[in-house]
């Protein structure tokens, strides 16, 4: 029921917002959207330390985040997301050293980012990523800002394994 309502609510607000969204809260979540890129990227690199210290800056950007500039609809698809956000960034960052469990927190916290940008906007061109064989073959998505593969899932093992469902402008 939960989800169906957020789906309802982001349809909303995604009419609301595409003429245009508040400036300072673009800046907002380029700073969650950066954050979330940088642990991407060092996932793609078996960094384990590396998506630790990005889900410490991304716990921030999410704790520092303004809320004031949101329309009532944006402020509710917000709030849906963020407790979660915040509880997969924080387990991201504690770790560092254990990155089969933060790659797990990563595929619940890609989902939260997806609705978010979806609903306002990633201050850039996005990807959607599909990896069909991460989770015992029951696949999972990410964010990119290239058009080019590099798995987070995976790693270096299988770096280029997955393709491109959706861009996101
Ligand atoms: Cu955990």
């Amino acid at each position: 029921m939960k989800k169906i309502i957020l789906g309802l609510a982001i349809a909303a607000a995604t009419l609301t917002t595409s003429s245009g969204t508040d400036a300072k809260t673009t800046i907002s979540i380029k700073e969650i959207v950066s954050a979330y890129l940088q642990m991407k990227n060092a996932f793609t690199e078996d960094n384990s330390s590396g998506a630790a210290t990005a889900g410490k800056k991304l716990e921030a950007a999410f704790k520092n985040f303004d809320k004031s500039a949101l329309t009532s609809a944006q402020k509710k698809i917000y709030e849906e997301v963020e407790a979660d956000a915040r509880e997969h960034a924080e387990h991201i960052g504690k770790n560092g050293g254990n990155i089969a469990h933060q790659r797990e927190h990563f595929e619940l916290l890609s989902k939260d980012i997806y609705d978010l940008v979806k609903a306002f906007g990633g201050g850039q061109i996005l990807y959607k990523d599909f990896d069909p064989m991460y989770n015992k073959g029951k696949g999972a998505f990410w964010l990119s800002e290239t058009k080019e593969i590099k798995n987070p899932y995976m790693g270096k093992a299988m770096l280029t394994s997955g393709s491109v469902k959706e861009e996101i402008k």
